[in-house]
């Protein structure tokens, strides 16, 4: 194979503080592996500015693209937007996700590459796999576990970490999904696995350290949970008792 080309989405709310450091790590990272890389920001109209210091940095540096909506509309709804996006201006091998808070750490995407090239369809970085590591506090530890053990049960699945948004899809599988049906909110990460699973396209785990967050606050709040545990249930209903 050629050299992959990738894009990474990076959905932004309130990220000021983050994400100059994360553009240019992710940046250092494609240099340095020589990657055809570029970065595309979904920002929700942060009140912060984010999507301000996006568009300025983006105008000396051509591999940076912000896709601005302008109010906050979910996180899977930040995925699904820059997947749509990528499929329909871009043409790359591979799309991934990362979050701009830093506990993605772009050293990464070296290895998601590899295991996309060895043969993998969609690269999961988990903490659940030999090599992967926590770095950040024991009830957000907690909160992981039990995401991921819903998750396995609902669906059935054997990837460890499910809830991993440090991701690479290769850009054929991901046009195969219907995106317009999935979830919104965080379960989307969830819900679009379990869809290419379901199609038979194969995933593989590769380590990784969770960092904690650099500077700013989570998003991640109670009605996410419950859309997540509401998913799951319906989830698991379709799959044993229909
Ligand atoms: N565009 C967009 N980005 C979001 C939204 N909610 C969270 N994010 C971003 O998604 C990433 C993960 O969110 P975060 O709050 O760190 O979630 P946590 O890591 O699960 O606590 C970060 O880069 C956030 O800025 C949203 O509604 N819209
Ligand atoms: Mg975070």
């Amino acid at each position: 194979m050629h050299d992959m080309s990738l894009v990474m989405v990076m959905p932004t709310y309130n990220e000021a503080g983050n994400i100059v450091h994360m553009l240019e790590s992710i940046l250092d990272v494609y240099r340095e592996k020589g990657l055809r890389g570029w970065i595309l920001v979904v920002d929700d109209g942060s009140p912060d500015g984010t999507g301000r210091i996006v568009e300025g940095y983006a105008q000396d540096h051509r591999e940076v693209i912000l896709l601005e909506r302008g109010r906050k509309l979910g996180l899977g709804s930040a995925y699904i937007d820059g997947f749509r996006y990528v499929i329909s201006e871009m043409d790359v091998d591979a799309v991934g996700t990362i979050d701009a808070d830093g506990s993605h750490p772009p050293q990464t995407i070296p290895s998601m590459v590899e295991a996309l090239k060895a043969g993998a369809d969609v690269v999961v970085a988990s903490r659940y796999v030999k090599g992967g590591r926590w770095g950040t506090s024991l009830r957000r530890q907690i909160v992981s576990r039990g995401a991921n053990i819903l998750a396995r049960l609902a669906t059935g699945s054997k990837v460890r970490d499910m809830t991993s948004g440090l991701r690479l899809y290769r850009a054929e599988a991901l046009k195969t999904i219907r995106l317009e049906g999935l979830e919104k909110g965080y379960v989307f990460q969830v819900a679009i696995l379990y869809e290419l699973l379901r199609r038979g396209f194969k995933a593989v785990e590769v380590p990784f350290t969770f960092k904690p967050r650099l500077g700013g606050s989570s998003k991640l709040g109670l009605a996410e949970y419950n859309a997540f545990l509401g998913w799951c249930l319906k989830t698991l209903y379709r799959r044993i008792v229909v």
